[in-house]
């Protein structure tokens, strides 16, 4: 896979309970670059937007109320293959199926609290930089491990 970015958000309810750190960290020593990251409370609307392949769904409302609730770190990271290595690391979407290792496997228990979002695919990926991003709060620079990792 050629060098990509996705978007992840650390939702509600991995702020409140401390997990910023011990989540920016899994994807940080992976070897993924972060390039954007931000702290915002989405409203109503911007979390249905966000979420809107989902608004068929009987839980699109509560999702929604949820993520707009309190506290998100929306982020960027870029790496080879990072938007499905990203949905890896994050694990299945019901804690109760990720497997231990991954950070829903690790720190969630219930499909409606699993602390974390990741894009699904390239189109998403896209959208989604896009939605929460402006481009000049993307930043391209070259991190000193680049050929360590890549070689
Ligand atoms: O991409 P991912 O977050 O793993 O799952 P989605 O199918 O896109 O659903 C988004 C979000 O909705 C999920 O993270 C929790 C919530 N949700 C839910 O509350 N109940 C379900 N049965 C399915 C998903
Ligand atoms: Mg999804």
């Amino acid at each position: 896979a050629a060098m990509e970015r996705t978007f992840i958000a650390i939702k509600p309810d991995g702020v409140q309970r401390g997990l910023i750190s011990e989540i920016v960290s899994r994807f940080e020593r992976k070897g993924f670059k972060l390039v954007a990251i931000k702290i915002v409370v989405p409203s109503k609307g911007f979390a249905e937007k966000h979420y809107h392949d989902l608004k068929e769904r009987p839980f699109f409302n509560g999702l929604c109320d949820f993520l707009s609730s309190g506290p998100v770190i929306a982020m960027v990271w870029e790496g080879e293959g990072v938007i499905k290595y990203g949905r890896k690391l994050i694990g299945a979407t019901d804690p109760q199926k990720s497997e231990p290792g991954t950070i829903r496997g690790d720190l969630a228990v219930v499909v409606g609290r699993n602390i974390i979002h990741g894009s699904d695919g390239p189109e998403t990926a896209k959208d989604e930089i896009n939605l929460w991003f402006k481009p000049d709060e993307l930043v391209s620079y070259t991190s000193n491990s680049e050929k360590w990792l890549y070689g």
